[in-house]
């Protein structure tokens, strides 16, 4: 795989950007940092502040940048808080990717040099998908805000792809590590399990238990996507590891690992987090990473949940 020289980051603060951003600058590559927030830029690249809701920002920023290579990975990335805000959700993971994909073309056009661009795609596009796992070709029926906006910037990307675009989906399923945020089951899970470990709560309150996830390792996920920026050919790529197991699972395990054998006693049923829809299973099949980019995932389910764990016992114990 070969570097490319000027990047473009969106979504630079969040847990997929900053493992991304950490890795293209240990790469030697100029990295343009873009967030929606003010904040240190003492990570080796150059900050850019955007506002993903205005397209005439977004615009100016790629004229002015002149990447060659974008990683879009911002946007509403909490399905939950897509049922608060469904219109700023579709604005900002779905319009705005339309935007960027025009300005990426209108580049290209007046400069001559290939532009490329992966897209942070999701499972949740495939929402209410009649069969398991699922595959690049399988049909888009999303369930939730985010999975509509998200299917709008897929369905784009291809529209983009067919006007010589190189522009590439990567489908990603859930994918954790100890910087996602605890709006995310898992670090609420793994965030509970240590503080009722070290005694400082005696119960966690959580929505559906049933549910199924695909949980991957998240470094793996954007190494998926630097490959998907390097390959022969743009495309569409289901990242996932293949396996589901439900929110229970990963209770029991990170209660376990954190030294609670009795986690029922422990997790309490709260409505305010069950969600209005809820996609029952996502499963994704990676075949087709795996030939093509010669990708697989490199951390187990296990893995995962006790890395997760024994980060968030390690900070209490600091
Ligand atoms: O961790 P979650 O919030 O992730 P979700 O909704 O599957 O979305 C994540 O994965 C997608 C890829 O498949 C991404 F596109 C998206 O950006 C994000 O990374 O919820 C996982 C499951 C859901 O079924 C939810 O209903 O956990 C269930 N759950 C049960 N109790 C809970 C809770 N989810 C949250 N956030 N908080 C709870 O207390």
């Amino acid at each position: 795989m070969t570097a490319q020289r000027r990047i473009l980051v969106t979504g630079a603060s969040g847990q997929d950007g900053s493992y991304l951003i950490e890795r293209l600058v240990a790469e030697g590559s100029e990295i343009h940092a873009v967030t929606r927030e003010p904040g240190a830029s003492s990570d080796g690249t150059t900050r850019h502040i955007c506002d993903l809701g205005d397209p005439a920002q977004i615009s100016r920023l790629i004229a002015d940048v002149e990447p060659e290579v974008v990683f879009n990975l911002a946007g509403i990335s909490s399905v939950a808080f897509s049922w608060q805000k469904p219109i700023e959700t579709v604005q900002v993971s779905g319009l705005a990717v339309v935007a960027l994909l025009e300005a990426c073309h209108a580049l290209q056009e007046r400069t001559g040099h290939a532009v490329r661009v992966v897209q942070a795609s999701s499972s949740e596009i495939f929402g209410a998908a009649e069969h398991s796992p699922q595959v690049e070709s399988t049909p888009i029926r999303p369930l939730s805000p985010y999975g509509a906006a998200k299917a709008l910037a897929h369905n784009s990307v291809g529209v983009y792809r067919a006007r010589d675009l190189f522009c590439s989906s990567a489908i990603l399923y859930n994918h954790e590590s100890p910087r996602r945020p605890d709006t995310f089951v898992t670090r609420k899970i793994t965030q509970g399990a240590a503080r009722i470990a070290a005694g400082l709560d005696r119960t966690l309150s959580l929505g559906n238990l049933d549910a199924r996830r695909d949980w991957g390792w998240a470094p793996d996920y954007v190494d998926a996507m630097v490959r998907m920026s390097r390959a022969d050919q743009p495309g569409d790529f289901v990242i996932a590891t293949g396996e589901t197991h439900a929110v229970r699972d990963f209770v029991a395990a990170a209660f376990l690992r954190a030294g609670i054998a009795d986690w029922q006693s422990r997790v309490d049923i709260d409505p305010r987090f069950l969600r209005p829809a809820d996609v029952h299973e996502m499963r994704g099949d990676p075949s087709k990473a795996r030939d093509t980019l010669g990708w697989s995932p490199t951390r187990t389910f296990s893995d995962v949940v006790n890395a997760m764990v024994d980060y968030d016992l390690a900070l209490l114990d600091s």
